[in-house]
């Protein structure tokens, strides 16, 4: 789904050069925010060409291109998924934080579980407070660090990336189920090196944006989204209240 018009973007590749194509003068677009979008050219493409398309939130075009081969029958396919947020992950002695500079100035910090708290698999993998993502969508994630060379590692997404004091490097991750994946600080770092796991847990957009605005409440910023979910939260809160 790709609900505004700055998350899409149209190109035409002949081989020769690659073109941005602009909404209206070069193409049209029906069903914004449905689940099947329809990119219209004003002109038909060239022969060979690709027109490629870029949106971070839509998920029907993922696998082998089903989108774009229905709406650009005849065409050669690429479909390349831009990031739509940003993870800034700083790695620290001993505990990893998270901002999400997106959605406000805020930042959240992720512990390790102590042994009584954690089941008994998950003890060392398990923290306070997850790393929460929407699922189905490209995040690039950048890491640094406060203190020494920490590296964030999330096996399942083959990624394992330098946390260094003063620099900022970068990847990206995406998945296509909602669940949560673990990972472990994988550079020697000094006593506690051991003790700074990484959870990072996928949820639909929707969930996503409710915890959005629950941690921007935290921070004492108004609500981005407004979602559903935050209201009932908050209804909650008030017959807790009144109690
Ligand atoms: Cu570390």
């Amino acid at each position: 789904m790709v609900a505004r018009r700055d998350h899409l973007q149209v190109m035409l590749d002949t081989g020769a050069e690659r073109r941005t194509l602009k909404y209206k003068t070069d193409y049209t677009v029906d069903g914004w925010g449905e689940p099947d979008l329809v990119v219209s050219l004003n002109e038909p493409a060239p022969v060979g060409a690709s027109v490629i398309l870029r949106g971070g939130r839509s998920t029907q075009n993922v696998a082998g291109c089903p989108m774009a081969k229905r709406y650009f029958d005849g065409c050669e396919k690429e479909v390349v998924l831009a990031p739509t947020m940003t993870l800034k992950v700083t790695g620290r002695q001993w505990n990893w934080s998270y901002g999400y500079p997106d959605y406000g100035d805020f930042e959240i910090f992720s512990n390790m579980l102590p042994e009584e708290e954690a089941s008994e698999e998950l003890y060392r993998f398990e923290v306070d407070n997850r790393v929460i993502l929407p699922v189905g969508e490209t995040i690039r994630v950048t890491t640094t660090a406060s203190d020494v060379i920490h590296s964030w590692a999330l096996p399942n997404f083959a990624v394992k990336i330098d946390a260094v004091p003063g620099r900022i490097n970068e990847t990206w991750i995406r998945a296509e189920q909602e669940g949560v994946y673990y990972g472990q600080c994988s550079e020697i770092c000094g006593v506690n090196h051991a003790f700074m796991p990484i959870a990072v847990e996928f949820v639909s957009r929707p969930a996503f944006e409710a915890w959005i605005d629950g941690q921007r409440s935290l921070a004492g910023l108004d609500p981005m989204f407004e979602t559903d979910s935050v209201k009932l939260a908050q209804a909650d809160d008030a017959g807790a209240a009144a109690e």
